[in-house]
């Protein structure tokens, strides 16, 4: 029970279970992973396939034979196992090259040099078979008012994706770029922060049905946002083409969880709202097994991480199905707001008397919501008392 397998479509970025536990007060608590290490142990625990940033696969600064090489073995890894590689990415922030931004930076040459990087693992992305390139623009921002014009920065971060997507047309390539939004950190306030501000900036881009939206769940979290909020609005505009879970607690610096930890009220009805829209992507995690912990906590986080998805389904599945939970929705009327407003169009909303002369405002007003019934019984089916 509860041991995944490919067809639940869980994807892990080779990042996550290979962090050595740098933060910026620490150095490392772990020794560096072999890709190949990550491919086979994700794939024995039941996984789908991994993500990568190009420097996860390739060290930066590589040669082109090292690149050959180490893509070779790489790819026999997956061969062997069956793991597929659904999404890639590339690192715009880690080099100091990088740290004014990629495609936002001030210096024209460092735009032009984040452009040919990502290009040139777009290519190795596509080989791999991967259908979605994400973008997190981590270094895309400032620390003061006046270090960054952001209406111009805009201007190029659009120049960026229009280029992208001319790029891929013009290759044929089956690949959609996943915008992935972040308040801060590590730029004290980065672009595009939230999924609202990415969806706005995607219609506003010359082939913006290349372009959706990669929401992490701590990254809206630390915006004091609800998560299954943003996902409901990103799949009703269509653009929900991948995401990061993991766990948050609050308003904090990016956490990074296991998939459970943190809010777990906001996990339960985010799990319920994917399945219940059929999302069919990869359920991919972007966390960071904490550094206090050796190999032992990377492997058991990474399993729990997919277990607790499959824990949540189990749990929503149960309460959608309880009848009391039904009942409970009618009192709360939410098969009503299914129903559209006016469709007997605007002549018949202004000739109803109902809806205004004669409507009973106190009455109304009067009717319990019944909302704190329902709560109570998606807490116990969460806790596995109901
Ligand atoms: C940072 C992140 C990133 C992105 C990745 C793109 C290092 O907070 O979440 O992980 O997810 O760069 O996929
Ligand atoms: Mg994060
Ligand atoms: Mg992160
Ligand atoms: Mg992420």
């Amino acid at each position: 029970r509860f041991t995944p397998t490919p067809d639940d479509k869980f994807t892990f970025g080779l990042w996550t279970v290979g962090w050595q536990g740098v933060d910026p007060f620490g150095t490392a608590t772990r020794p560096a992973l072999d890709p190949v290490e990550s491919v086979e142990r994700l794939a024995e625990l039941g996984a789908y396939g991994v993500t990568f940033h190009d420097d996860d696969l390739v060290p930066f600064g590589s040669s082109d034979a090292e690149r050959e090489a180490i893509v070779k073995r790489f790819r026999s890894a997956l061969e062997a196992t069956g793991m597929k590689v659904p999404m890639a990415t590339t690192n715009l922030f880690t080099h100091p090259v990088f740290k004014d931004g990629g495609f936002t930076a001030n210096d024209r040459d460092v735009r032009r040099y984040a452009l040919r990087k990502t290009i040139r693992n777009i290519d190795l992305a596509v080989e791999l078979g991967a259908t979605t390139y994400v973008a997190w623009g981590g270094r895309e921002g400032a620390e003061s008012g006046g270090a960054k014009d952001v209406r111009l920065a805009l201007d190029r971060m659009k120049e960026a994706f229009d280029l992208l997507g001319e790029y891929v047309t013009d290759q044929g390539y089956d690949l959609r770029f996943a915008i992935e939004p972040k308040p801060n950190e590590p730029r004290g306030d980065i672009l595009l922060p939230t999924i609202g501000h990415a969806l706005a900036f995607i219609e506003r881009l010359e082939r913006p049905e290349l372009v959706g939206v990669n929401p992490e769940v701590g990254h809206e979290q630390m915006a004091g946002l609800n998560f299954p909020h943003g996902i409901a609005q990103a799949l009703w505009a269509g653009k929900l083409f991948h995401l990061d879970l993991n766990g948050q607690s609050g308003i904090k610096y990016d956490q990074d969880f296991r998939f459970g930890a943190g809010d777990l009220r906001q996990a339960f009805w985010l799990v319920d709202l994917l399945e219940d829209a059929g999302y069919a992507g990869p359920r991919h995690f972007d966390f960071k097994p904490v550094r206090t912990d050796g190999f032992d906590g990377v492997w058991e986080s990474a399993k729990n991480c997919m277990r607790n998805y499959l824990i949540l389904k189990e749990r929503a599945a149960a309460f959608r199905a309880d009848p009391a939970v039904r009942q409970a929705l009618r009192d709360s009327r939410l098969h009503e707001l299914a129903e559209p407003t006016a469709a007997d169009g605007l002549s018949g909303l202004l000739a109803d008397r109902g809806a205004y002369e004669a409507f009973d405002v106190p009455a109304a007003a009067d009717r319990s919501m019944a909302f704190e019934r329902l709560d109570q019984l998606a807490m116990e089916h969460l806790l596995g008392v109901a």
